[in-house]
């Protein structure tokens, strides 16, 4: 039997559903600062984990396969790992539930939800609170792959015109699709810009000062890729200036966002807790029953991210 090691910190979620998902594997987890001194580590090929532990690579001379338990890869990327080991990444339900947040927060907005509930709380009745439209306002997806598609399809249901950001132009039958560089001179135009891009040395600091120069006040910037897409400095100034109308922000380059932040209590920046893409034992392991399913069989895995590109 083949071993896979979990090293997670939800180890005690994820073994039971993965035991049943391949019986055929023997699975034994641990918590990322419990690591146990066990002969059993080292006989193990397979690894599925978030972040590395430091010094676990040494510990699994045999290591032949990583699982990722979520979809970005940056923390992985940067890690001496072997090129022959197969490092592989689960979407799980992130399209959907990305979806349904970007959909939340702007449409939160559009119906003007916090003026109503103010106006609610001096029993004040508020007329002329009505909702925006936005037919035919431009959404912009930045990195349309399989959660940035979706993001684009919920925001077409609510009547916005999409398009798509990629890194390698390919023709879609579905939404216009740009060039990463051509973001800028859309934005002026633009009702919202959606970030799910991977963390990538071109995606760093994507929206600097730069970029948000070419934004307007009416413009909302939803992240739900990585913080560091984001230059947090030149984002305050672009809103404190009127280049940016509000950000919406679930991942930040620091995560818990510090207490000191800034970001906490400025009126037009929502904060929420990195939950736009809640990874659970029932989303991810749909997504790498296949190369579990390889792995027990000594198959190879397939869909391995490509290091050099970062994702
Ligand atoms: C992920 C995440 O990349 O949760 O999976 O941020």
């Amino acid at each position: 039997m083949r071993k896979l090691a979990v090293i997670h910190h939800r180890f005690q979620d994820y073994l039971p559903a993965l035991r049943e998902a391949e019986p055929r594997l023997e699975i034994r987890g641990w918590h990322p600062r419990g690591l146990p001194d066990d002969p059993w580590l080292a006989d193990a090929e397979g690894l599925f984990v978030w972040k590395l532990p430091p010094g676990l690579l040494q510990r699994m001379p045999r290591l032949a396969w990583i699982q990722n338990s979520g979809a970005g890869m940056d923390h992985l990327v940067g890690e001496a790992i072997p090129p022959s080991i197969p490092i592989t990444r689960a979407d799980g339900q992130f399209g959907y539930w990305m979806a349904r947040y970007t959909a939340a927060h702007l449409l939160s907005e559009a119906q003007r939800i916090d003026e109503c509930r103010a106006a609610q709380g001096e029993r004040r009745w508020a007329p002329k609170l009505i909702p925006e439209d936005l037919t035919g306002k431009l959404a912009l997806v930045y990195g349309f792959g399989r959660i940035g598609r979706q993001i684009g399809r919920a925001l077409r249901e609510l009547g916005l015109e999409v398009h798509g950001f990629v890194r390698t132009l390919r023709a879609d039958g579905e939404f216009p699709i740009h060039a990463g560089r051509e973001l800028g001179p859309l934005l002026g135009a633009a009702r919202v810009l959606v970030l799910c891009a991977p963390l990538t040395a071109e995606t760093r600091g994507l929206v600097d000062a730069g970029l948000l120069a070419q934004g307007n006040a009416g413009l909302t910037l939803v992240n739900v890729g990585r913080g560091e897409l984001v230059v947090v400095p030149d984002l305050l100034e672009a809103l404190d200036q009127g280049r940016l109308g509000q950000a919406v922000l679930d991942v930040f380059p620091q995560e818990p966002l510090e207490s000191g932040s800034p970001l906490w209590d400025h009126p037009k920046v929502v904060v929420t807790p990195h939950h736009s893409g809640p990874s659970t034992p029932g989303a991810i392991i749909p997504d790498i029953i296949g190369n579990l399913r390889r792995f027990a069989e000594g198959l190879p895995i397939l869909d391995a991210v490509d290091r050099g590109l970062g994702y």
